[in-house]
Formats: structure tokens, C-alpha cells, sequence
């Protein structure tokens, strides 16, 4: 298949809900301004958000709204599900983004979520059964870390941790490792930034890792500035499924992007950032959630066996497998390439 051929079928794996936005701040129980960035799962047969919502103060807290569908009919929390907590210093400024996974061995949800601390974004694990009392196991690794979320098992023995931590400027997504969910080491770039492309400024996480039987499919937002403001779009990547720190793809071209009004206007225009999706296995469909414009929540749709043949269709990036991933310079990171031209 040629790059054009493959982009054209990349750019026609989603399809957007007639209803987007799906939620909107108007139909929240309480005032809010925005409410985007949600992370997914199910729970008692049903699909449930967490949303961040951002108050009249700007500051973010996290709110739950289920459904039986996934799409319609949401029911929204009459009050804030999870909000900053006074003992929780990290937590100051509220909390951001966040993913949830299923932790097979603990029996429980783990969710990874931005704390704002007066000394930078910060990431911070809470468990829960239910969504409605929560276990706080506080900041994981030192600030600026942003858009984590864990595997739902350990890989030979260790838990591990995917992240964004922003090092000497550069916004490439890590992997890190821990044998008890507080100590964490063997830290490794994952997915680098690819000066010069589409997601030349920043990359991160998306929706949680979501395992297949190739491998574990990974949505990514990518950044690049430009004169008015920043694009963020999605790409794809995927993942030794024992070995999680080995990329077996990536995408070349971005899958999804701001097109849509609601996706190009809003209190931050021109960005589409998912950070949750639900897999149907009886439909054999993904739902992937996404802030839109950072103010409202929509969704988009595709077919499993059209993702996993795109994502099997793209590149091996050889090119970030022989260079040392701690080698990532102030002129250079480790795709090869010299730093963005752009912004
Ligand atoms: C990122 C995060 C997201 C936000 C995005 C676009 O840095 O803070 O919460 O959606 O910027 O503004």
C-alpha cells in the first residue's frame, strides 16, 4: 500500500457520533465552564467517564457520568466525584486528564490523573472499586509528568507506567517501571516527538493502552505549534504485547484531527486530545473519547479489524530502536532527526 493510499484509509477509521459534543458544560448538575479530556471504562455493564471539568475559578476537578450505551442518556454525578484534597498538597491547583485501567491483580481501577502543584503538573494514582470512594496513593514521579496511565499487569514481575515527563524542553512519552507502584526506575523514551512532522512539538498518551492479540494499541496525541496556536491531533502506535517498551509501529500520518467546528472553536481551538476508549467486543467496534476545543466531551467510532489492519500497515521505526534512549539532547532527540523547525 502506498503512503497515500494509507493515509487516506488512516484518515477514515473514525467516524464521529451524530451527537457530538456528547456533553457539553450546559448539562452538568453545577456550574461549570468546560468539561473535556475524559477517561473510559466499564463498570457494572455500563460506560463510565470520568470528565474533567473546569470550575469559574479554572481550576479542574473529575466527574463521573455513565451510560448504558456509551453514547446517550449519560447520568451525571450531582456533585464532584473526585476534587482536590487539602491533605494533598500536590493537588492545589486541581486535577487534570485522567485515564483509568482495570489492575487485574488488585481487583480494582486504577486511575492516573494530573494533580496541578505549585511546582508543576504532576502524576497521581487513585484507586477505586466504584467511583464513588476512592484510595489516594499520591504523586508517582517528580514534576512536569503529565498524560499516564498504567498497564492493567506486571511484565516480569513490574508494574509499569506510561508518562509525559517534559525533560530539558523536549515532550517525548516514556516508559518506567516499579515492582510496588511507588518506587520507580528503568526509565526509557518510548515514542520520541519527529521534528519536522505533524507531532514535531509534543506527544502523549492518549486513551489507556488497549491490549490485542498483536499487541498493545496505542493512541497518541501530537503537537505542533504554528503562528495561531496548536494543533493537536492523534496518532497510533503499537507495542510488543510481553515487551511492552519495544514499538513495533507507528503511524507516519496523524488518524484524527480538529475538522469540526465544536473541534476547532472553543476555549482552546484546533484541539482533538482522546483519553479514553472503550472496546465492544460483541460489535467489534472501539469507541474512543476525546476532548473537543477543550470545552466539550465527543466521541468517534471504528471497527477493530480496520484499526489493527491500518496500525499492521505502518512503519517498524527502526530508527528509534538503535539509538540509546537516554541520548535525548537540547538539538536533537532520538528519532535521528535535528529539532523542529517550527514554533
Ligand atoms: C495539554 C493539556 C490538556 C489540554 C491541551 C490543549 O497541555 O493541558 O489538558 O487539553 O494541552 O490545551
Amino acid at each position: 500500500m502506498d503512503r497515500f493510499t494509507r493515509h487516506e484509509k488512516g484518515s477514515r477509521l473514525f467516524r464521529r457520533d451524530k451527537n457530538n459534543p456528547i456533553l457539553r458544560p450546559s448539562q452538568w448538575p453545577y456550574p461549570v465552564s468546560a468539561v473535556f479530556n475524559p477517561a473510559a471504562t466499564e463498570i457494572d455493564g455500563e460506560t463510565l467517564l470520568l470528565v474533567r471539568s473546569e470550575d469559574m475559578r479554572g481550576f479542574s476537578h473529575l466527574t463521573a457520568a455513565r451510560s448504558q450505551d456509551g453514547r446517550t442518556n449519560w447520568r451525571i454525578d450531582p456533585s464532584p466525584t473526585l476534587e482536590s484534597d487539602n491533605d494533598h498538597q500536590e493537588e492545589r491547583w486541581g486535577l487534570e486528564d485522567p485515564r483509568i485501567v482495570w489492575m487485574e491483580e488488585q481487583g480494582q481501577y486504577a486511575i492516573t490523573y494530573v494533580s496541578f502543584s505549585e511546582g508543576g503538573p504532576v502524576i497521581s494514582l487513585a484507586e477505586t472499586e466504584d467511583f464513588r470512594t476512592f484510595n489516594r496513593r499520591g504523586a508517582l514521579l517528580p514534576p512536569e509528568d503529565k498524560d499516564a496511565c498504567l498497564f492493567p499487569r506486571r511484565f516480569g514481575g513490574r508494574f509499569a507506567l506510561i508518562h509525559r515527563p517534559i525533560v530539558r524542553g523536549q515532550a517525548h512519552i516514556w516508559i518506567s517501571f516499579s515492582p510496588d507502584l511507588k518506587h520507580w526506575g528503568d526509565h526509557q523514551v518510548l515514542i520520541p516527538t519527529r521534528p519536522g512532522w505533524w507531532d514535531c512539538h509534543r506527544v502523549g498518551l492518549a486513551a489507556q493502552p488497549i491490549e490485542t492479540s498483536q499487541g498493545w494499541l496505542i493512541f497518541y496525541h501530537g503537537v505542533r505549534m504554528t503562528a495561531s496556536g496548536s494543533i493537536y491531533r492523534v496518532g497510533l502506535a503499537l507495542l510488543d504485547l510481553e515487551e511492552p517498551w519495544r514499538l513495533i509501529r507507528r503511524s507516519d500520518e496523524w488518524i484524527f484531527g480538529p475538522s469540526e467546528p465544536y473541534e476547532r472553536i472553543g476555549d482552546v481551538g484546533g484541539v482533538t486530545f482522546p483519553s479514553g476508549a472503550v472496546v465492544d467486543r460483541q460489535m467489534n467496534q472501539l469507541r474512543l473519547y476525546y476532548g473537543a476545543a477543550d470545552t466539550t466531551v465527543a466521541l468517534a467510532v471504528a471497527d477493530m479489524d480496520g484499526v489493527m489492519d491500518y496500525i499492521n500497515r505502518c512503519p517498524r521505526p527502526d530508527r528509534t530502536e538503535k539509538r540509546d534512549p537516554h541520548r535525548v539532547g537540547a538539538d536533537e532527540d532520538n528519532s535521528g532527526h535535528p529539532a523542529c523547525p517550527y514554533g
